[in-house]
C-alpha cells in the first residue's frame, strides 16, 4: 500500500548529522521526520570516531545534547605524537588559548540524540530505507521508503540528506549538477576496541618505520586502537597475536611499550580517503555530514565536520521559518565548503606526515622533517594544535 505522509524537513539518515539536525529543527517547532535505514539498535553499536572538537562539544552542550558528554568525556589536553623511537607532547591547551578536546564514542553521540529524539516524540523512522528522492527542483520535494511492507511518499519544503557516504542523497541528483573529488591512499586503518586499560591519559600517535599506530580509548578501561595497513589486507591476515605484536613494535620507544593487552571486543578495517562533492546544495537537498565530504581520520574530523555543517543548516533553516530570509540557505554550501575544505586539508596533512611510505626514502625525511619541526618550532605547534583542538569553529 502506498501512503503519503507530509512535513517541513525530511531528515534522511540518523547518524550523528541526521539526529543532530532533527533535535534542533525540533526545538524549533519546525516540522521533520527522520527516516533510516538501519535499526536503532545497530546504529546505537557502530564504532566510529571518538574526538569531539572544543567548539563541537560547547555547541552540544548549549542546545541540550551534551549532559552525559560532559559527565562521561574524557577531557584532554594535549596530545602525544611519538616518532624517532621518543615519545613528544603537543600542549593542546598551552597552544590553543586553553582548549581541549573531549574523548567520548560516536556512538554515544548517537544514543544521546536518539535519547533526546524518543522522548521529544518527534517521528524517526527505523529500518526504513529512502529509494528515491524526487522533486528536488520543485517547492514540494518529496522520498520514498519502505517500512514494514508499506511504500510511504514523504512530502516537505527540504530534503536534508544526513545519509553519509555510502547513501542516496548525493547519487539521487543529476550527475551533471553535483561534482565529485576524491583521492584514496594505499593504506587503511585496522581498528579495535580492547577491554584493556589505556595506557596514558592521552591519544597516541606514532609513526614508525613499519607503519602508523594509534592509541586511543573510550573510557578508562576500554582502549580504542588503530593500526595502519596496506589497503586490500582482510581481517583473517590480522589475528590478535599479529595485531598486539605490531601496537607494541610501533608504539615502543626508548621507554619501551605502553600498550596493555586485553579481550578484542569489536575489530574492523575502514579504507582511507578524501571525497568532496559540491555543491552542498541542489534545489531543495541540503547535504550534510559525510553525504557531502569524507576525511581520512588522522585528524579526527569526520564527525566533528558532519556536526558543524549541521549547525551551519539549522541556522539556515530557522532564519528561512522564522523570518522568511533566505539568504542563509542561498549561503550554506559556500560557507560549508569552505570548512569542509580546512578540514580535508588537515587531515590530508597528518595523514601524510604520520603514515610511513616505506618504499620512498625521500618522501620519509620529508615526513620526518615535518613531524620534527611540530616540536622545534612553536608556531607550527600552535597552527597544529589549534586545528586539531577547534578547526570547525575557527
Ligand atoms: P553516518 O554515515 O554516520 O550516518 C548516515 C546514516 O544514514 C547511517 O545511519 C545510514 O544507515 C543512513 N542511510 C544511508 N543510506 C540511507 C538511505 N538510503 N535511507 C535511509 N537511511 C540511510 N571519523 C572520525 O573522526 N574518526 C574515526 O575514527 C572514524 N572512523 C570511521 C570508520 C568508518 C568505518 C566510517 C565509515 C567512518 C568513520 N569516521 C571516523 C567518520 C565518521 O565518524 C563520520 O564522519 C560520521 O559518521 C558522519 O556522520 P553522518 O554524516 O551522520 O553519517
Ligand atoms: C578514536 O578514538 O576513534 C580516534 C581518535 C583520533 C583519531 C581517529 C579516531 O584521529
Amino acid at each position: 500500500m502506498v501512503i503519503s505522509r507530509t512535513t517541513q524537513v525530511v531528515i534522511v539518515g540518523a547518524g550523528p548529522a541526521g539526529l543532530l539536525l532533527g533535535h534542533l529543527l525540533t526545538q524549533d517547532n519546525i516540522d521533520n521526520i527522520i527516516v533510516e535505514r538501519r535499526s536503532r539498535e545497530h546504529v546505537e553499536s557502530r564504532v566510529r570516531a571518538g574526538v569531539i572538537e572544543y567548539g563541537v562539544a560547547q555547541f552540544l552542550r548549549d542546545v541540550g545534547a551534551g549532559e552525559r558528554l560532559a559527565r562521561e568525556g574524557l577531557v584532554h589536553h594535549g596530545v602525544q605524537m611519538w616518532f624517532d623511537g621518543r615519545r613528544h607532547r603537543l600542549p593542546l591547551s598551552d597552544l590553543a588559548d586553553g582548549k581541549s578536546i573531549i574523548v567520548y564514542g560516536q556512538q554515544e553521540v548517537v544514543k544521546d540524540l536518539i535519547a533526546l529524539r524518543l522522548a521529544s516524540g518527534a517521528p524517526i523512522e527505523f529500518s526504513a530505507e529512502v529509494t528515491e528522492l524526487d522533486g528536488l527542483a520543485s517547492d514540494t520535494p518529496s522520498v520514498v521508503y519502505e517500512s514494514q511492507g508499506d511504500v510511504v511518499r514523504l512530502e516537505g519544503d527540504y530534503v536534508a540528506g544526513c545519509d553519509g557516504s555510502l547513501g542516496i542523497s548525493n547519487r539521487a541528483v543529476d550527475p551533471s549538477a553535483l561534482g565529485r573529488m576524491e583521492r584514496t591512499y594505499p593504506f587503511a586503518w585496522l581498528g579495535i576496541i580492547a577491554q584493556a586499560p589505556p595506557a596514558i591519559d592521552e591519544l597516541i600517535y606514532a609513526r614508525h618505520a613499519r607503519g602508523f599506530a594509534l592509541y586511543s580509548m573510550r573510557s578508562h578501561s576500554i582502549s580504542r586502537l588503530y593500526l595502519g595497513i596496506d589497503a586490500g589486507e582482510t581481517l583473517t591476515e590480522w589475528p590478535d597475536s599479529r595485531i598486539w605484536e605490531e601496537l607494541h613494535t610501533r608504539l615502543a620507544t626508548e621507554d619501551g611499550s605502553p600498550v596493555q593487552e586485553g579481550p578484542i571486543l569489536e575489530r574492523s578495517i575502514a579504507g582511507l580517503r578524501n571525497v568532496v562533492v559540491a555543491p552542498m546544495r541542489v534545489g531543495r537537498l541540503f547535504l550534510a555530514g559525510d553525504a557531502a565530504h569524507i576525511v581520512p581520520p588522522t585528524g579526527a574530523k569526520g564527525m566533528n565536520a558532519a556536526l558543524s555543517d549541521v549547525r551551519d543548516l539549522h541556522r539556515a533553516l530557522h532564519a528561512w521559518y522564522r523570518d522568511r530570509d533566505a539568504r542563509l540557505l542561498d549561503g550554506y554550501s559556500e560557507l560549508a565548503l569552505e570548512r569542509t575544505w580546512r578540514a580535508e586539508e588537515f587531515s590530508t596533512s597528518m595523514t601524510q606526515m604520520l603514515h610511513p611510505y616505506s618504499d620512498l626514502p625521500f618522501e620519509s625525511e620529508i615526513q620526518l622533517t615535518r613531524l620534527r619541526q611540530v616540536f622545534s618550532n612553536e608556531t607550527i605547534a600552535t597552527v597544529l594544535a589549534r586545528n586539531y583542538v577547534d578547526l570547525n569553529s575557527l
